[in-house]
C-alpha cells in the first residue's frame, strides 16, 4: 500500500530507485537518531519524491520514512524544510496543550541529521527522514463517511495553522494562481510548440470564456476581500492516514502546505473525489459529480473551519469546487499544447484525454452549483 502518494509529474522521471544498501547506510547515518537499521525498502512507486522505509531491529525503536526530495519540483529545499518543521512544530505544540495521547500517529516528525537541518545534502541530493507511523492505513476509496472525516481533519488542519506565528513561502511558486495558469495556457497558444492549436482552438476559446470568472479570486485578493492562508494544496484521501479501525490519524505529504485560498484544500479534493470516473476517463458520459461526497466533505470542512472562514470564503465554496476542475483543464491543455513536458503520459493523446475529462467534470460543477449553494446555506 502506499504511503505517500503516487505522483505523475513527468520531469521527476530521473529518479529512479537504484540507490545500492551502502549508498543509503552512509545517507542514514547522517541521521544519528537512526540506530540498528534492519532493512530498507522502497515504498512506492511514486515520482516526485523518492520513498523508502527504514525498518529498525527490535520492537522497542520506531521505523522511518526516507526520501530524497525532488530538487527540480521544490527547488528551495531551505524552505519546503522550513515550512514543513513550522508547520509540524506547530501542530504538536497545539496537540500537547489539548493533553491529546499518541501524537506521534497524530502530526509527522522530522528527524534531525548532522547538519543541525531536517535534511542531509550529499552533494547531489536532498534526503529527508521522518517517523513511520506504525499500525496505519491509506484508503482507496472515497465513500460520504471517509470524506466527512476527511473534510473535518483538513477544516481541523487548516484551523491549527491559522495562527501559526512564521511565514510560510511558496514550495512551488503560484501553485494554484488562476491568473498564472491563464497566463501558461495562453503563452502556449502564442507558442504553439507542437503544432496542435488548431486541434484544440475551439476548446480554448470555450476557455477563455470563463476565465474572467475563474480568476476572481486573485481579483479579491487584491482587492484585500479574501485572505490567503496555511492550506495543504494536495488534498486528496491517500494523503490521510487513517488507524485500523478507520479513524482519522494525521495529514501526510506537507510539501505543498502554504500559504493559499482555501479553495485550494477544498476544491482539490472534491476534483478527485466527486469525480464519479478517473481523471483521464476516455468515455465522457462516465465523468459526473458525486452530490452525496460534495455534502459529507462540505459538512465536515464546515464544521471544523467555520471558526475562522469569512462569510465570503465560505459563501465561495461552490465556485472552488468549480475551479479546480477548471485549473486542472487549463494546465492538461497548456501541457498538451506544449508537446507534454510536464506531466507523464502514458500514450500520445493522454494530456487531451486528461483536458476533455476535467473540462465535462468542470461542466459538471457548474450544472451542481445551485444546489451546492443551497447546501451549504443550510449548514450555517
Ligand atoms: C500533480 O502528482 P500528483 O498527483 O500529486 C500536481 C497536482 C495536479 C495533479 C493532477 C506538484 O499531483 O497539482 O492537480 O498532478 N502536482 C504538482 O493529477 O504539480
Ligand atoms: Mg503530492
Amino acid at each position: 500500500m502506499p504511503i505517500f502518494a503516487s505522483e505523475t509529474i513527468k520531469n521527476t522521471q530521473i529518479i529512479q530507485y537504484f540507490d545500492t544498501m551502502a549508498t543509503l547506510n552512509e545517507i542514514i547515518s547522517h541521521f544519528p537518531e537512526v540506530k540498528n537499521v534492519a532493512e530498507v525498502k522502497a515504498l512506492t512507486s511514486g515520482l516526485i519524491n523518492k520513498t523508502y522505509k527504514v525498518e529498525t531491529a527490535g520492537t522497542d525503536t520506531c521505523d522511518y520514512i526516507l526520501q530524497c526530495i525532488n530538487h527540480q519540483v521544490f527547488q528551495d529545499v531551505d524552505l519546503l524544510q522550513h515550512n514543513i518543521e513550522c508547520v509540524t512544530r506547530h501542530i504538536r505544540e497545539k496537540l500537547e496543550a489539548a493533553h491529546e495521547t499518541d501524537i506521534r500517529r497524530k502530526v509527522l516528525r522530522f528527524i534531525a541529521a548532522d547538519s543541525g537541518k531536517t535534511y542531509h545534502f550529499d552533494g547531489e541530493h536532498y534526503w529527508r527522514m521522518c517517523e513511520f507511523i506504525p499500525d496505519s492505513q491509506t484508503l482507496d476509496a472515497v465513500t460520504p463517511e471517509s470524506s466527512y472525516l476527511v473534510g473535518l481533519k483538513f477544516g481541523e488542519f487548516e484551523a491549527m495553522l491559522a495562527d501559526l506565528p512564521e511565514k510560510l513561502g511558496e514550495t512551488i511558486p503560484d501553485f494554484h494562481n488562476m491568473e498564472f495558469r491563464m497566463t501558461q495556457l495562453r503563452e502556449a497558444v502564442a507558442a504553439d510548440k507542437a503544432g496542435r492549436l488548431q486541434k484544440v482552438r475551439p476548446l480554448v476559446d470555450e476557455i477563455e470564456k470563463d476565465a474572467d470568472e475563474m480568476c476572481q479570486a486573485e481579483r479579491l485578493y487584491r482587492e484585500g476581500k479574501l485572505p490567503k492562508r496555511i492550506c495543504h494544496c494536495d488534498t486528496k484521501v491517500s494523503n490521510m492516514m487513517f488507524d485500523k479501525d478507520g479513524k482519522v490519524l494525521c495529514v501526510i505529504d506537507l510539501d505543498t502546505t502554504m500559504p493559499s485560498f482555501v479553495f485550494s484544500d477544498f476544491g482539490d479534493f472534491l476534483r478527485s473525489a466527486a469525480n464519479t470516473s478517473r481523471e483521464d476517463e476516455p468515455d465522457l458520459s462516465k465523468v459526473s459529480f458525486n452530490m452525496e461526497i460534495f455534502k459529507a466533505f462540505a459538512k465536515g470542512y464546515i464544521e471544523s473551519a467555520r471558526s475562522f472562514l469569512t462569510p465570503l470564503e465560505t459563501e465561495m465554496l461552490p465556485f472552488a469546487v468549480k475551479l479546480f476542475p477548471y485549473m486542472q483543464t487549463v494546465r492538461f491543455l497548456a501541457d498538451y499544447i506544449n508537446g507534454d513536458t510536464y506531466y507523464h503520459i502514458e500514450y500520445p493523446e493522454h494530456n487531451y484525454v486528461r483536458t476533455l475529462a476535467q473540462y465535462k467534470l468542470y461542466q459538471e460543477t457548474k450544472k451542481a452549483e445551485p444546489e451546492m449553494k443551497a447546501y451549504i446555506a443550510g449548514l450555517l
